[in-house]
């Protein structure tokens, strides 16, 4: 059992600082030795050191009608990189941002590792906007449109390397409860799998897990990728996040996603984004939000109660 901590200090996917602080934070609570307790023997990496990505930061749209596509665009491809070698290498993944932009990366190499790979994206939000849809132009919102090719036309060239290795069946959405209307359209359109706090409220979220993992994994035999973005639980449990929106998970149902996805025995690549210790109103929202991100962390590598 051997898992690296990819540190994705970036904040280049979205207009907010402090989001590129989060990985500092998590590991300064002690998240690496949390992960040793449980019994894997671990490396944490740092492919953005050096870069400087912070300082060309803009809040222009550019001609593709997004923002800071060169700085998310190399940020993703170090993270490629890293995430790609260590799958081979047999190391599990783990990348913690961050803002969700990272996920073009991770989703994309461990697709690219094991193209059988399946993706629980955990959010509020679907990030499934592309150039040619998003309103708001922030790249946090786009990462699953780039790794499925939707309106590939609109795609700046200099992110034409990006594998569009996942296909719509390979998909399934948790948490969801603030998707913009043409990524509805999206998600009908390519009839991909999303359990919205509806279901989870009609269902339980023991069954909603069941029902996802049957869309995307339905003899439970292929690595899941596990995107969890902190913003799905409940911002009164994660209030030091960027774009909170009430009524989510709470902070058991947001640990069972990962102690369920732990008990299949295939966790292949977790991502921890969206953790911004800057916005935070006091210390205790900041070591609530940086708590439960360290608690995704665990109970997905094996943590359990009894
Ligand atoms: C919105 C918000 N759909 C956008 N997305 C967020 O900007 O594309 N993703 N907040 O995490
Ligand atoms: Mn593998
Ligand atoms: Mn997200
Ligand atoms: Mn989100």
């Amino acid at each position: 059992k051997r898992a690296t901590i990819i540190t994705a200090p970036f904040s280049g996917g979205q207009p907010k600082g402090g989001v590129e602080l989060g990985p500092e934070y998590i590991l300064k609570a002690g998240f690496e030795k949390q992960i040793k307790n449980l019994g894997w023997t671990t490396t944490v990496e740092h492919p953005l050191e050096g870069t400087n990505f912070e300082l060309k930061k803009s809040n222009e749209k550019d001609e593709y009608g997004i923002k800071n596509t060169v700085i998310v665009n190399e940020c993703n491809k170090l993270l490629f990189d890293r995430v790609l070698t260590n799958a081979n290498l047999g190391n599990l993944p783990v990348t913690i941002g961050g803002d969700h932009s990272i996920g073009t990366a991770t989703v994309s190499a461990m697709l690219e590792h094991n193209p059988d790979t399946c993706v629980l994206w955990i959010d509020a939000h679907a990030d499934i906007n592309s150039p040619k849809i998003t309103e708001s132009g922030n790249l946090h919102g786009c990462p699953l449109s780039f790794v499925m090719g939707i309106d590939s036309e609109s795609y700046p060239p200099i992110m034409q390397w990006i594998p569009q290795n996942l296909k719509p069946g390979k998909i399934a959405y948790i948490g969801l409860r603030d998707v913009d209307d043409a990524e509805k359209k999206i998600l009908k359109q390519y009839n991909i799998p999303a359990f919205s706090m509806f279901h989870i409220d009609k269902y339980g979220i023991g069954k909603v897990i069941e029902m996802a993992l049957d869309k995307v994994n339905p003899n439970r035999e292929y690595p899941i990728h596990l995107s969890y973005d902190v913003d799905a639980i409940d911002p009164s449990f994660v209030p030091a996040t960027g774009t909170r929106v009430e009524g989510g998970l709470s902070m058991r149902e947001g640990l069972f996603v990962a102690e369920a996805v732990a008990e299949t025995g295939l966790l292949g690549s977790l991502d921890i984004v969206e953790t911004n210790p800057m916005l935070g109103e006091t210390d205790a929202h900041v070591l609530d939000t940086v708590g439960a991100a360290c608690a995704i962390g665990r109970c997905a590598l094996g943590q359990t109660l009894l």
